[in-house]
């Protein structure tokens, strides 16, 4: 079971082959977006934070508006979630993010760039875990 968490790890990065996410007509995000998701996996019953990282072609970082991060199943029928970011330093964002369901999972990362143009960006989580767990002593 320990051994399958890496693949938790979510260590996404726009421009190196990852062009491929998109899922509407939005723009493509920042040049560097990684995206990471706490704790892995992610467990019902225990709100999971996500941690967003914009950066500019040039690294430096990228202030959005209206950052929002929409959870859904890959499944027919489950109502989404949705949590709004909050930045906490300058092109670095956190969300609090309640699964409802165990199973996989995608989020998609939506905002506004400072030109005004909207962007997304679509990160898998699969293998959410169905009960909350307490911690290990
Ligand atoms: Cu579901």
């Amino acid at each position: 079971m320990r051994a399958m968490r890496w693949w938790f790890l979510l260590l996404i990065i726009l421009g190196v082959g990852m062009g491929g996410c998109q899922r509407s007509s939005a723009q493509s995000a920042p040049a560097g977006i990684t995206v990471t998701v706490d704790p892995v996996p992610p467990r019902v019953g225990e709100p999971a934070t996500v941690t967003i990282i914009l950066r500019d072609a040039q690294g430096n970082p990228v202030n959005v508006s209206d950052l929002r991060v929409v959870g859904s199943m890959t499944h027919a029928g489950m109502k989404p979630v949705v949590a709004k970011a909050r930045e906490i330093s300058p092109g670095r964002y956190v969300a609090t993010l309640e699964f409802t369901m165990g199973g996989d999972w995608f989020i998609v990362v939506q905002g506004v760039l400072p030109d005004g143009e909207p962007f997304e960006h679509t990160v898998d989580i699969p293998g959410v875990e169905a009960k909350e767990r307490r911690a290990e002593p």
